[in-house]
């Protein structure tokens, strides 16, 4: 299998973790949605990653279908996302809430990176970067509620590894001063992650463009 997108995508990032902690090997395509936009198109017409390219041609898109389909090929007992009840709800929740942390991470660098100064609308981005802390902290308050080593279930699962993608590509693009300070649980987590040989293979670490380290929290 070929994923294509680079590992400072969140989105890109949790695949690549789920796939190295399922032994699935895969060749990578470290395609820029900058420069790369006409090649990374041909596997996904709006042009994003990750896109998952399979043996037989098929191209997946989007990280949430191309997950579902990893869990669906090794099975119920080796999936990563829970299969039903409290854990699997506890484990959605945070998915969801550390992918909407990165959507308006995404929208504050985008901005950035694809707009002229002057179109820069400073309210737009104060409200990302409110939406963004307000997913931080409620991921941070799941994290320390638990008072076991993963936030939905006795052992690693997807809300662990998106949780840690999404909050490590926060901290290194947008330079999240202090992050350690203000969300300790989930620092503490995400510390306990990179430490594991799945996530330190796709560990990109990046200069963010410098206008954005006034994200500060
Ligand atoms: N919902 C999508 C989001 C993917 C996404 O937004 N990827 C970003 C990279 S971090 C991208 O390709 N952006 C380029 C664009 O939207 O033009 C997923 O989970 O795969």
């Amino acid at each position: 299998m070929i994923l294509i997108g680079m590992f400072d995508s969140p989105f890109v990032r949790r695949v690549a973790v789920s796939m190295n902690l399922l032994k699935m090997p895969f060749e990578h395509r470290n395609w820029s949605v900058g420069k790369d936009f006409e090649l990374i198109r041909q596997f996904n017409p709006l042009g994003r990653v990750p896109a998952l390219v399979l043996e037989d041609g098929e191209s997946l898109i989007d990280s949430a279908a191309i997950l579902d389909f990893l869990d669906d090929l090794v099975g119920p007992e080796r999936a990563l996302l829970p299969r039903t009840g409290k854990e699997r709800r506890a484990a959605l929740k945070v998915v969801a809430t550390s992918l909407g942390a990165a959507e308006k991470g995404l929208h504050q660098l985008f901005d950035i990176v694809f707009k002229p100064d002057t179109k820069r609308h400073e309210p737009w981005m104060d409200r990302c970067r409110q939406q963004m802390h307000g997913a931080l902290t409620e991921l941070d308050r799941l994290a320390h509620g638990r008072g076991v080593e993963w936030m939905a279930a006795n052992r690693l699962t997807q809300a662990d590894i998106t949780a840690t993608c999404v909050y490590t590509y926060l901290c290194d693009a947008l330079a999240l001063s202090e992050s350690w300070r203000i969300y300790p649980a989930l620092s503490a987590l995400a510390a306990r992650c990179e430490a594991l040989p799945a996530f330190a293979q796709s560990r990109l670490k990046f200069d963010a463009p410098t206008p954005v380290a006034t994200a500060a929290v």
